[in-house]
């Protein structure tokens, strides 16, 4: 093959992979707030495509009278486990969205709610007041948690033009709904988002 042919036939496979959204690489970034980085979570807001839960169910484990974690994201359908690691008897209720109450149970069992709806779940539990959790249900799987330095990396994001926003459940309104526009080529994104 001459050189002008491997050339383009190296343009061509760039450009089948780049429609298929084979081009995908990390989002990473730092995000700051007044109010703390621990629990924050960055979030793509929309995202082309549709997306399935995985078959595998996450977990929130009440643990010496808390939940862990504090804070979960999921996608859409995603059915998350509740396993009380506890001497005593817990419940979980949420009274947000849809609501719902799974019950009281006691060490070693578990409960499972499948969330089909995006929105944010305080978890509580009726019989200890003091706990709390909360669920975001989101529409696509690229999110994550900021770590305590601000520091984020959402991994296999195709390349595209995307918006960013921050959940943590200290931020107000209006920060929640600041928005953050982000490009992410082959080699990835990078982006700093100061609430
Ligand atoms: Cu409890």
């Amino acid at each position: 093959m001459n050189q002008y042919l491997r050339t383009l036939a190296t343009g061509l496979a760039l450009t089948a992979l780049s429609a298929t959204g084979a081009y995908a690489a990390n989002l990473e970034g730092t995000v700051t707030s007044a109010k703390g980085t621990a629990g924050l979570v960055v979030f793509v807001t929309k995202a082309p495509g549709t997306f399935t839960a995985p078959a595998e169910h996450a977990h929130v484990d009440q643990k010496n009278m808390k939940f862990v974690p504090r804070v979960l994201p999921v996608v859409a359908g995603a059915t998350v486990d509740f396993v009380n690691s506890d001497s005593v008897n817990h419940n979980v209720f949420s009274p947000d969205n849809e609501g719902y109450n799974l019950g009281t149970w006691s060490k070693g069992e578990k409960r499972s709610y499948t969330f089909k709806r995006e929105g944010v779940y305080t978890q509580l539990c009726s019989l200890h007041p003091e706990m709390e959790a909360f669920i975001l249900v989101l529409g696509n799987p690229y999110f994550a948690i900021a770590a305590a330095d601000g520091h984020f990396s959402i991994a296999n994001v195709p390349a595209g033009h995307y918006v960013l926003q921050v959940w943590g459940e200290k931020l107000k309104g209006p920060e929640k709904k600041k928005t953050f526009p982000v490009d992410v080529t082959a080699e990835g994104g990078k982006t700093a988002i100061s609430l």
